[in-house]
């Protein structure tokens, strides 16, 4: 047994490396990026047999993941939570087929979308697939839980969802870790009708995942983890699941004694707990961080009879955005604690609204293009995507006009075109094309769309932190040859501003055509460049 202060990511990371994974595979975004990095770097510093890799994209990340698992070993597949939208095919399809070695996804949900488009709750796409969910309150519960998960996945033979939100994965705790297991001997599954989802196999998977649901529940009913602590009938209540114990108590203090609590932290929610909380309570409180899930589920099973219900969706709680003390103590009627109150701080703390940086490449590709899109103002629109060069949405650029998710710049600018959008263009990183761009960009290819796309080739992903691209130089250019993009009109510019002339020389010659061009715009990221000669280093001594 030792002890170390950890993230919650961190903590989730070792939890899996303890539980002896083989294999660990992820897309990068904040804030589940912290616990690949972690995996791969404590593997390096002890030389473990841990495979993986920063995937192309999550469903990718979450297929390799099933790959391990159907070769007996032990896989940990992370991802933020809009990252499961685009793994959810395979998702889905895994808790049919089921789990052979351990598969645990940790998928980190982003309430108050500090770096995301949306809080959309993980909870619900757990429910939604039949699997279990496990939901960490603290950093030594993402430790434990973590390694709980693939226990479980092998006992039950179903892939585990983790789910985090930003504060847990962010903060840090001491936690206390235990002994390591032993990776699996590869050993393959037996019955591959399982994974082989023809309907005739499908019918017969699926209905033996319907019949693991009693032994779910049974599992959660009886975990140490969903704590019933009844005080007395009559008396009021608290349903609370996992961060937001963390607020509860710190909120609370003491008056906490005065309630019948039931604290949650594994899914399928705990029903006959809920039902004897229901029961002995004059009144419940919900308290959840992300969507009102349990409370839903509440009404939903006819729990809430006779008692009244103080949640999200009653409006005592805010139906958007993080839980704090404040929030947790005015719903309970108690006064809101004054802050520290430091003198001349808000002049020193000044608002930074987020801005690229000092001489990005993105700045000179965005005043490049806004300067060539002038003979067309006003109302030129361009399809924008996710990454650094997202900021050209601020001033003073102002020169993207959408960002939906990853890679729907092309799909956009394609469906604008149909609709008569004249020039229509887009823009999007190298490391957001291969996430997701080829698909619509075979799409412009095939359909010879009268759009331009703009790949900006800053050699990395840096929004997330500078983790390696999978295309870059000519790779890209290979790539969407590749997809069918005629060589003529996949043109390179250099956003540098004493090359400013050439720049929009070429953008000039590409507006007119009437067919689909790609315009790369190529220069390495500022901030990142040392990494990006480390990655293409190594991508060189790979490819000797
Ligand atoms: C589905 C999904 N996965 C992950 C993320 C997190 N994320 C935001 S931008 C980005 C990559 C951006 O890389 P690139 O396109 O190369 O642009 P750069 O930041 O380098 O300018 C990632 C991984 C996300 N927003 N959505
Ligand atoms: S990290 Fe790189 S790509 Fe992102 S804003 Fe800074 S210089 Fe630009």
């Amino acid at each position: 047994m030792s002890e170390e202060i950890l993230l919650g990511d961190e903590a989730v990371a070792r939890g899996a490396i303890d539980a002896g994974i083989s294999a660990a595979y992820a897309y990068p975004g904040t804030p589940s990026t912290e616990i690949y990095q972690t995996i791969q770097d404590y593997a390096k510093e002890h030389s473990l047999p841990v495979r993986g890799m920063w995937s192309t994209n999550e469903k990718v990340a979450l297929e390799e993941g099933v790959g391990v698992s159907y070769a007996g070993g032990r896989a940990m597949v992370s991802m933020k939570h809009v990252g499961l939208n685009v793994a959810a095919d395979p998702f889905m399809n895994v808790a049919v087929s089921g789990a052979h070695g351990g598969l645990v996804i940790a998928v980190a949900d982003d309430p108050s979308m500090h770096s995301s488009q949306n809080e959309q709750d993980s909870r619900y796409f757990a429910d939604f697939a039949m699997v279990p969910c496990l939901e960490p309150g603290d950093q030594q519960q993402c430790y434990d839980f973590t390694r709980e998960a693939y226990e479980l996945s092998e006992r039950l033979q179903v892939p585990v969802l983790l789910r985090l939100v930003t504060r847990l994965a962010h903060s840090r705790a001491a936690v206390t870790l235990g002994a390591a297991r032993a990776q699996n001997v590869p050993n393959y599954v037996e019955d591959s009708s399982r994974f082989t989802l023809l309907p005739v196999n499908a019918r017969k998977a699926y209905a033996k995942l319907v019949d693991k649901q009693p032994a779910l529940q049974e599992f959660s009913e009886n975990h140490a983890a969903n704590a019933l602590t009844l005080r007395g009938n009559g008396k009021p209540g608290i349903l609370v699941s996992g961060l937001g114990w963390n607020y509860l108590s710190e909120a609370m203090g003491d008056a906490l004694e005065g309630y019948n609590l039931l604290r949650i932290g594994v899914y399928p929610l705990p029903v006959k707990k809920i039902r004897q909380l229901l029961d002995a309570s004059s009144e419940v409180w919900i308290v959840e961080e992300g969507y009102p899930f349990i409370e839903r589920y509440v009404s939903a099973l006819g729990l809430m009879r006779e008692r009244p219900i103080h949640g999200k969706l009653t409006g005592a709680l805010p139906r958007m955005g993080e839980l704090t003390q404040d929030t947790i103590r005015r719903c309970f009627g108690l006064p809101v604690r004054v802050s520290l109150q430091i003198e001349g701080l808000s002049e020193v703390l000044v608002g930074r609204p987020p801005r690229l940086c000092d001489k990005c490449p993105h700045t000179d590709a965005y005043i490049a293009i806004n300067e060539v899109l002038k003979q067309y103002s006003p109302g030129v629109r361009v399809m924008g995507d996710i990454g650094c060069y997202t900021l050209g949405y601020l001033q003073p650029y102002e020169a993207i006009h959408s960002c939906l998710c990853m890679g729907s710049s092309i799909g956009m600018a394609i469906g604008a075109a149909h609709t008569g959008m004249t020039p229509s263009l887009c823009v999007i990183g190298d490391g957001t094309f291969t996430h997701s761009g080829m698909a619509p960009l075979l799409d412009a290819a095939r359909d010879n769309s009268n759009i331009k796309v703009f790949i900006l080739d800053n050699s990395i992903v840096a929004m997330t932190g500078g983790q390696p691209t999978m295309a870059t130089d000519e790779e890209v250019v290979d790539l969407v040859a590749g997809l069918g993009v005629p060589r003529e009109h996949i043109r390179i510019v250099v956003p540098l501003p004493n090359r400013k002339e050439q720049t929009l020389a070429i953008i000039n010659e590409e507006l007119p055509y009437k067919g689909l061009s790609v315009i790369i715009a190529r220069r390495a990221c500022v901030t990142y460049a040392k990494q990006i000669k480390l990655y293409k280093r190594a991508c060189e001594e790979q490819s000797a």
